[in-house]
């Protein structure tokens, strides 16, 4: 036997209570998925998963013979759960979640405790989500994944093997089995969900700040885009809105009429909305002697408080002084809460924010609420609990709420929700950012694996504070890094009260000229997005993905995080240091130098595009209904065979009829014969009419030079080779 797993045994066998060392039980819940729990009684008496689409998911036969995966089920010194799943030489460890530092998670240890971190850095053990997942990656680019199914505290210990440490009761643990990483993601959507279908606004730009107030300085800001050319959809309220940060209830000094407001800047500025709602509800209600503070009178009239341990209602302290907190893990609580958002959407709001969801909570030492306080907890949460049970998905069950609100209070749209905290399988109801980051050439450059790591964990929709939340920041800084964060998924500059203003055009004309560089080519390439974030929903690919993507076999990829991947073939390579001679490990293959915008502007990434893909792309856009797809611009780099393949989603870009067939899905193929270049529509899917359009075909050869063709959408286009 080997050394380490006769010590491991040992210390399995010396660390156990006898009556716990019962027979671990296995069972197939898919193909090549197993889910593994410690004994025949942790099998019974485990509580519904809030990972899963479902909290009981039924076992579908035994597990697969051969099946090679298998956990050692332990209990550790601290008297923890615990497991461990041995790695091979060559195995690379990504996912946990998010996480602060470089994108290979080997030889690190992560706490799973939801946590205001404002300020942080590469040693804060726990960030504001909490993710129970390992992705594995073999030598031989084949791969497998782990879910602790348990919402306790957990310590992700990646020192050796995969190890997990959880508090609470025994939980089950769940391997999937695949070919590659990919395959990976996509049964990890498969068990714990996909994004919904965003609506097209909300992957442009975002613009935030905490906090434009009054509403004139939204109107300023937003006109500013207007004004520069810069493309924009979104403008963002934080709590100064708020009447004495009430939530649900607006300023009326400075923000007399959030309608007319949302109203001028939706119908004369095509700028949507989105505004922030926190948990914690302001008890004091001598501010509003005459109507009172319903939200607090209904929490507690209607019995919807979290308790204490002793089952008084419990109060904690945040923005607005003493609060009450909504104990989302009733439906009745969650669908009240729902039922708050009717009037607030009606005031014209597009879109929601929930932060401070971990729930922070200020003055006290752990950050958050006592872990004894109660939760009443229907049967379908498992029934009443303590927080340590609910803590990392408190935050999750609120914008499951705050989505069945939105989506309640306009049937008609997609739902638009951001949140700080959330728990694997939270991409069903929310975006998410990385919170309070620092202006500092760290946070910049450790945004890229944070995102990535955040894809490989089920988790597409996500992207920083681009700029920085924490502190000044200089032009330089903020250059490099909107240059290339505008790229990332969510794309949404904030920073923090009291700090210089952080709009592209504030640090001088050079910034603002990269700036408008930058948000041009994310505006030329919507076609792409929209088309990766409906693979996203519909498939459980992610969007930004890691170079090891690329060629998940090669081991000088794994560390890669200085440069990205945009679906499988646009690679980006930013500027992300202020003096490094380091060059990125490109993956092998053929990767063509892509000419967008700003190709000399050396602060700008550089663009590649991967032989045999073709890219969607469409004219530059203010905003990112401004124009029809007309023309319809595909970029080609034909792979060593001499063809290239993409597709190109397209539908009303809000609203469900595309699920009823109101959409159009195009494959587009190219082909080399002899001197010629063959660019085809291959297939198509969907009702949505083709739209009569020109089609510009870009082919960019290997050395970055390129040869273009013009014809007509669905009709063959033949480009001359030099
Ligand atoms: O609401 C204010 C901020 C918000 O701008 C930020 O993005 C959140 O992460 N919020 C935290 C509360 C306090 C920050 C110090």
């Amino acid at each position: 036997m080997h050394l380490r797993r006769l010590g491991l045994l040992l210390v399995t066998i010396l660390a156990l209570p006898a009556t716990a060392l019962g027979q671990m039980v296995s069972e197939a819940i898919g193909d090549d998925i197993v889910r593994y729990h410690a004994s025949a009684d942790a099998r019974e008496s485990a509580l519904p998963s809030f990972a899963l689409l479902d909290p009981h998911m039924p076992a579908a036969g035994d597990s697969p013979e051969g099946f090679e995966i298998a956990p050692t089920f332990f209990v550790d010194e601290d008297g923890r759960h615990s497991f461990t799943i041995e790695i091979d030489t060559g195995t690379s460890l990504y996912g946990t979640g998010e996480v602060p530092g470089p994108l290979l998670r080997n030889g690190r240890t992560t706490t799973l405790w939801n946590s205001d971190s404002y300020g942080y850095k590469e040693s804060t053990q726990s960030l504001y989500k909490s993710h129970p997942w390992v992705l594995a990656v073999r030598a031989d680019g084949s791969a497998f994944g782990v879910i602790a199914d348990s919402t306790y505290r957990i310590v992700i210990d990646l020192t050796e093997d995969i190890t997990f440490h959880a508090e609470g009761p025994e939980f089950p643990v769940i391997v999937i089995d695949r070919d590659s990483p990919q395959e990976v993601l996509i049964a990890l959507s498969q068990l714990t969900g996909t994004i919904p279908m965003p609506p097209k606004w909300a992957i442009g730009y975002h613009q935030c700040r905490y906090s434009y107030y009054p509403d004139s300085q939204v109107r300023e800001i937003a006109e500013g885009f207007r004004d520069r050319d810069l493309p924009a959809d979104v403008i963002w309220m934080d709590i100064h809105y708020m009447d004495e940060y009430r939530v649900f209830r607006f300023d009326d000094e400075l923000f007399p009429d959030p309608k007319g407001l949302n109203d001028y800047l939706l119908n004369d500025l095509n700028f949507h909305n989105v505004w922030m709602i926190d948990p914690g509800i302001g008890a004091e209600t001598e501010r509003f002697p005459e109507e009172g503070y319903s939200v607090y009178e209904e929490m507690i009239e209607q019995d919807h408080t979290v308790k204490t341990a002793e089952g008084e209602i419990y109060k904690g302290e945040v923005w607005p002084g003493w609060c009450v907190f909504p104990d989302y893990t009733q439906q009745k609580t969650r669908d009240w809460w729902a039922g708050l958002y009717e009037d607030f959407m009606a005031q014209g709001i597009t879109g929601v924010w929930n932060d401070m969801n971990e729930p922070a909570i200020f003055n006290v030492e752990s950050k958050t609420m006592p872990e004894d306080n109660l939760h009443a907890g229907d049967p379908d949460m498992g029934g009443p609990g303590d927080h340590a049970r609910f803590h990392n998905v408190y935050g999750m069950l609120m914008i499951k709420a705050t989505r069945n609100g939105v989506q309640a209070a306009n049937p008609d749209k997609r739902p638009f929700v951001l949140s700080r905290a959330t728990y694997l399988g939270g991409q069903r109801y929310a975006a998410g950012w990385s919170g309070d980051n620092s202006a500092d050439w760290w946070d910049l450059e450790g945004s890229v694996p944070m995102v990535l790591n955040m894809s490989l964990s089920g988790f597409p929709f996500y992207g920083p504070d681009l700029g920085g939340f924490i502190g000044n920041g200089d032009a330089q800084q903020f250059e490099r890094w909107f240059a290339f964060g505008v790229m990332l998924p969510f794309a949404r500059g904030h920073t923090a009260v009291g700090n210089v203003q952080k709009e592209p055009w504030t640090f001088g004309k050079e910034v603002e000229d990269t700036a408008r560089q930058a948000l041009n080519n994310r505006y030329m390439l919507l076609p792409y997005y929209y088309t990766l974030f409906y693979d996203a929903h519909t498939q459980g690919l992610p969007i930004a993905r890691p170079a090891f993507f690329a060629d998940p076999a090669d081991p000088a990829l794994r560390t890669e995080d200085d440069i990205f991947l945009i679906g499988e073939g646009l690679l980006i390579k930013p500027s992300l240091t202020l003096h490094s001679d380091r060059e990125p490990v490109m993956p092998r293959g053929i990767w063509n130098p892509l000419t967008l915008e700003g190709a000399d502007n050396p602060d700008m990434p550089e663009f590649y595009l991967k032989g045999g893909c073709i890219i969607p792309t469409g004219p530059v856009m203010q905003h990112v209904s401004e124009k029809a797809l007309n023309p319809l611009t595909l970029v080609v780099a034909l792979d060593e065979n001499g063809s290239a393949e993409g597709t190109l989603y397209e539908d009303s870009g809000d609203g469900y009829e595309f699920k009823e067939g109101d959409f159009l899905l195009s494959t587009y193929s190219a082909e080399r014969r002899g001197d010629t270049v063959v660019v085809t529509l291959s297939s198509s899917d969907g009702e949505r009419e083709r739209p009569d359009r020109q089609m510009n075909v870009r082919l960019i050869l290997e050395d970055g030079t390129e040869v273009q063709g013009q014809g007509t959408d669905g009709e063959e286009i033949t480009i001359e080779l030099p």
